[in-house]
């Protein structure tokens, strides 16, 4: 069946959450803050907060782990979603096998290089659902998409995959990010709408 079938009134994509529609090839940018001056040598990551052992890794290190692929649908809460898209990286799981997670940790808070933030309840970005990626559809994932790597979140909206990913923080508790203090949905799951704080 023809791709460009899909629209308005006619059949919608089944991979579509309500209120989305499919941007096709393209990928829009969305950055609230100035991009940072950031490349794989002085890129880390660090896993801290209610762990048994925090950690950094650095470029070469995080290299070292086992790679993960995943392709699927993401999905931003201003309404476009891009389907059928793939990327690269390592799962958060290996990351947490790495530091333990004390059973007090509830929630995590993901930082960027830049300052921005987002919160993520721990179970939402692990058991297989969360990756830090370097790579989309086999190339560098660009600077402006985050590059040199970024957290990507895929069942929750894209807010929630913060580019020029610094590291996580294991809280016992919630505490809203950067969108979700400006009235943002705490969760985000798009086949729930969960776009602003209250729906
Ligand atoms: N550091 C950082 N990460 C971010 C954002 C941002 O402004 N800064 N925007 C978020 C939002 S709202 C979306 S939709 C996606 C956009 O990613 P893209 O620019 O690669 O499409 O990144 C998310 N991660
Ligand atoms: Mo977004």
């Amino acid at each position: 069946m023809a791709r460009t079938g899909f629209g308005r009134g006619q059949l919608r994509d089944p991979r579509l959450p309500p209120g989305q529609y499919d941007t096709g090839s393209s990928w829009p940018v969305l950055t609230a803050e100035v991009s940072p001056k950031l490349t794989a040598d002085t890129w880390s990551f660090r896993v801290d907060g209610l762990v048994e052992r925090a950690r950094t890794w650095d470029w070469q290190a995080a290299h070292r782990l086992e790679p993960s692929t995943w392709e699927g649908d993401i999905h931003c809460v201003t309404s476009w979603s891009k389907l059928g898209t793939g990327f690269t990286g390592v799962s958060l799981d290996t990351f947490l096998a790495e530091t333990g997670v004390l059973p007090t940790a509830t929630h995590v808070v993901a930082w960027s290089h830049t300052g921005y933030t987002t919160n993520l309840p721990l179970a939402e970005v692990t058991g297989g659902r969360a990756w830090v990626v370097w790579e989309h559809e086999g190339k560098p994932l660009p600077h402006e998409h985050g590059g040199p790597a970024r957290l990507l979140v895929p069942n929750l909206y894209f807010w929630k995959s913060a580019k020029w990913i610094g590291g996580l923080r294991l809280l016992d508790h919630d505490e809203p990010g950067f969108w979700e203090q400006r009235g943002y949905h705490e969760l985000g799951d798009p086949w729930l709408e969960q776009r602003y704080s209250g729906d």
